[in-house]
């Protein structure tokens, strides 16, 4: 394995050019792009008269010719390699025309110029804009761009960039042009081109000052009528961000594009949106509720993004999470305020706890602010994303939500057009808020998650309650000694009766341990901490097992009878592995089934939240409770209370599932939604059971079902049944659905995921389907990345089979397309926390990686890391 560079944030200078102005042309043939480059650059006035080399990066393209002023440059008189375009010298202020050929066909990275199907389209982010032009591809250089493209009229009668359209029109041969002009300056990862025979939905907006704003959505033709759910939740994001944070939208078009092929979810480039298909296309025919709710939370991310990360900028990538963790927050609010926040909490929450607190317990840990990268790529992670939204959240928390606003006006009045730091930010929070947030600021630069445990003491004499909070968070490869972070918790006291006895307040924990004393309590009072979840930290507590089935039934935050029914049922699944790994005889606890038939009974009040608190929590959830994974024990575990659930509890699952039956099929109401949700958890509790009976039940519903939210659910449950089961209802499935390539998704996965013996044979079938392909991430994650990181009795299977099949099509991928292989690699992050048989098994498939002459920087760095 060759050895890469690190690139360090303590390395970090400024660049010493100003762009002025980029002005690029884009002459697109059929099997070649040419792009003509003109800069208009100054050094920076500090530097005028010095001899200060220019170095921009570069891609692996070939250069064609370069103009300086008005003299054509000889190869001699510069220098360009597959990385690197440099002159010796310049003069103060010059103008640079480069000329270079792309093979957007070739370009299966899916990062610069690329095809994808019929059009033709740029992902820059991170840096991305290299491969498609030499330029200072970095963040801090902002400059406005103009943009000319030239192509057939008949393969790409649409042709798009970023701002405004300021002319167009015929040539000849077929062909045509678009000028585009975008009058904001822009870093040029928010760069972007399109084209392609693409249809459009429009619509407008206007803007609270008047404005009026055309909105277009682009997709493939035949798709172009699933695009109203993403128009209206554009509308929807555009509203709330003028009344939630006083921002407007700045240019007089907004485009989207949906896209088949793409890497990530969707990127903010400035007026013009690319998107992965998935989160823009959508009708109750073939997506499910949790489509649509996906797509209404990226399309406002995305949108956001217009003030956080494209008017405010990065000044260097280092900085990422005062973008990401930023809008993530911006998006998780909007959704609150859209639909159930109590439920938007639990799933944020849940989703940080399942996938973001294990990437601090394994080789990627790293602060919300990464000190070093080899590629940035790698840096698009949980920790950035969703532990920076905690960040934010905590602030938010700090000054409540008034000064909160007055800290974000300031931020965008003070840094509006410019590329800044975390220190800004957190700058400005300090500053209208007067508070000092020195300590507050280790969140972003100390990795790990701190373990905060709870313990209470009542004095009977003073009749009060002292609740004692101690914080610790381990060693890693970033801090072999961890500070103590600021930790905000907020508190309510409630009493048997379930009242509040004390009302909710804000409590700063800043010490290894703190203590908080409340005078004139009752001693059978019970502490509501973290509410909401106030801090990303795991919580211990000295609650017993019928504590927490009261919390869960009584707790006045609907976060904290979440939490507080997860933990019942992890304590539970614990209990029953160690009932397995001692060779006893497993049960589940009266108190258990008791506290989830009460709970059962609520049904008919907030029947979104109910789904959630009474879903049993995933094997890849329940894993970060164990020091050591007992794969087979901890399916075999959950299995048992599921079924034991289902058996107890049948007639009241059968009782529930007809009461949320009513709900019209096509109806995407939030009542509709809950309705379905608690209705497909209870089915797949009854489908456990594996009986004719419930497996009748489940075919009904898989075969009249009259949306994709319950036609998936029951095809999901029929998956796990018996291979005869599956082997009907997966040609089925296909049968119906194949012409819609985002439902073939869904058709991988639910394989991909099956429980049944035989899943990796059927998933290695799947490989050599027609419908699939290495070459398209959406396939790749549907198939693949759905077995090795949703299937762990099938991944960690004991022969090592799940690992060699994996690690091929790693080694497959990266050749293809680096970024989604680097990913997919880290299934095999938590190697050492397995069994020592199986931890040498997939040691060797990192090895083997690792041996590789030519492994791409993107997943050198995530092989060199587990093996550190
Ligand atoms: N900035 C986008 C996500 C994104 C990031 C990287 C990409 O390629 C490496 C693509 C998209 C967002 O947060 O939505
Ligand atoms: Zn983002």
């Amino acid at each position: 394995m060759n050895e890469h560079k690190k690139i360090h944030l303590k390395d970090y200078r400024p660049f010493e050019f100003i762009v002025d102005h980029v002005d690029l042309v884009f002459d697109i043939r059929d099997d070649h792009t040419r792009v003509t480059s003109k800069l208009k650059m100054k050094k920076d006035p500090a530097r005028a008269n010095e001899t200060t080399p220019l170095v921009l990066n570069k891609g692996t393209f070939d250069i064609i010719s370069v103009v300086a002023g008005d003299m054509v440059l000889l190869p001699g008189e510069y220098k360009s390699d597959d990385e690197i375009f440099s002159l010796v010298a310049t003069p103060d202020i010059f103008e640079l025309e480069i000329t270079n050929i792309l093979k957007p066909d070739e370009n299966t990275a899916l990062e610069g110029l690329y095809r994808s199907g019929s059009i033709l389209c740029t992902q820059c982010e991170a840096q991305g804009f290299r491969n498609i032009t030499p330029y200072p591809d970095r963040p801090d250089v902002m400059a406005p761009f103009s943009c000319t493209i030239v192509a057939d009229k008949t393969r790409y009668p649409v042709l798009l960039s970023n701002g405004n359209l300021v002319k167009s029109g015929d040539l000849d041969n077929n062909r045509h042009f678009a000028v585009w002009e975008d009058p904001f300056k822009k870093p040029c990862y928010l760069f972007a081109l399109v084209a392609g025979d693409l249809d459009v939905l429009e619509d407008r907006f206007t803007t609270a000052s008047g404005r009026d704003v055309a909105l277009k959505i682009y997709s493939e033709k035949e798709n172009i009528d699933r695009c109203s759910h993403a128009m209206t939740s554009l509308k929807q994001a555009m509203a709330w961000d003028e009344k939630r944070f006083g921002r407007e939208y700045d240019l007089d078009l907004y485009q989207i594009v949906a896209i088949n092929d793409f890497n990530a979810g969707a990127m903010e480039n400035k007026g013009l949106n690319i998107f992965n298909a998935k989160y823009v296309l959508a009708d109750p025919q073939t997506a499910t509720d949790d489509d649509f709710m996906g797509i209404q939370g990226v399309i406002a991310h995305e949108y956001f993004h217009n003030w956080t990360g494209n008017r405010i900028t990065l000044k260097n990538w280092f900085q990422l999470s005062l973008k990401e963790g930023l809008t993530v927050f911006r998006d998780q609010e909007f959704s609150s305020d859209m639909n159930s926040r109590p439920v938007q909490r639990i799933s944020d929450v849940k989703k940080l706890m399942a996938a973001q607190f294990p990437e601090d317990s394994g080789p990627m840990v790293h602060p919300v602010r990464p000190d070093a990268y080899i590629k940035m790529d790698n840096f698009y992670t949980m920790t950035v994303y969703e532990k920076g939204a905690e960040v934010i959240r905590m602030i938010y928390q700090l000054l409540g939500q008034a000064l909160f606003r007055t800290g974000m006006d300031l931020y965008f009045e003070k840094f509006d057009g410019m590329a800044v730091t975390l220190e800004d930010f957190v700058g400005v929070m300090a500053k209208v808020s007067g508070r000092n947030l020195d300590q507050f600021f280790r969140w972003y630069t100390q990795s790990g998650t701190p373990a905060v445990s709870m313990t209470r003491q009542y004095d009977e004499n003073t009749k009060s309650m002292s609740l004692t909070f101690t914080q610790a968070t381990s060693p890693d490869r970033n801090q072999s000694e961890k500070k103590p972070f600021h930790i905000p918790v907020r508190i309510a006291l409630i009493n048997r009766a379930g009242e509040t006895v004390k009302q909710d307040a804000l409590y700063e924990l800043t010490q290894e341990t703190d203590t908080f004393k409340f005078e004139n309590v009752p001693a059978d009072i019970y502490p509501s901490v973290f509410r909401e979840f106030t801090a990303p930290v795991r919580l211990t507590t000295d609650f017993s097992d019928q504590d927490l089935a009261f919390l869960m039934a009584r707790d006045t935050d609907p976060f904290n009878q979440w939490h507080a029914a997860q933990t019942l049922f992890v304590n539970e699944i614990k209990n029953l592995v160690t009932a397995i790994q001692a060779g006893n005889p497993m049960a589940v606890s009266a108190g258990l089934v008791n506290a989830f038939s009460l709970a059962l009974e609520e049904n008919q009040k907030d029947r979104a939240f109910l789904s959630r608190a009474l879903a049993l929590p995933q094997e890849t959830e329940i894993k970060d409770h164990f020091e050591i994974i007992d794969v087979e024990a901890i399916h075999q575990a959950r299995t048992f209370l599921k079924q034991t659930l289902a058996q107890k509890l049948t007639s009241e699952f059968k009782t529930v599932y007809e009461l949320c039956r009513s709900a019209n099929s096509d109806d995407i109401s939030g009542g509709a939604m809950a309705d379905r949700s608690l209705k497909n958890l209870c089915l797949s509790y009854l489908g456990s059971l594996a009986n004719n009976d419930v497996q009748d039940i489940v075919q009904k519903q898989f075969e009249h079902a009259g949306n994709m939210t319950d036609e998936f659910a029951a095809f999901k449950i029929l998956s796990h049944m018996n291979a005869d089961v599956r082997d009907k209802a997966c040609p089925a499935f296909y049968d119906k659905w194949q012409a819609r390539t985002l439902v073939i998704d869904k058709w991988f996965s639910v394989q991909a995921q099956s429980s049944l013996e035989d899943t990796l044979d059927q998933v290695k079938k799947l490989t050599t389907h027609k419908d699939f392909t290495m070459a398209n991430p959406n396939k790749v994650r549907a198939l693949i990345f759905a077995f090795a990181m949703n299937n762990p009795m099938h991944f960690h299977r004991v022969d090592g089979q799940g690992y060699e099949f994996t690690a091929e099509r790693i080694l497959m991928l990266d050749k293809i397309n680096p970024q989604t292989a680097a990913r997919l690699c880290s299934c095999f992050n938590l190697w050492k926390r397995y069994d020592e048989n199986r931890q040498a098994m997939m040691k060797k498939q990192l090895e083997t990686m690792a041996e590789q002459k030519e492994l791409s920087r993107n997943l050198y760095e995530i092989v060199s890391r587990a093996l550190e």
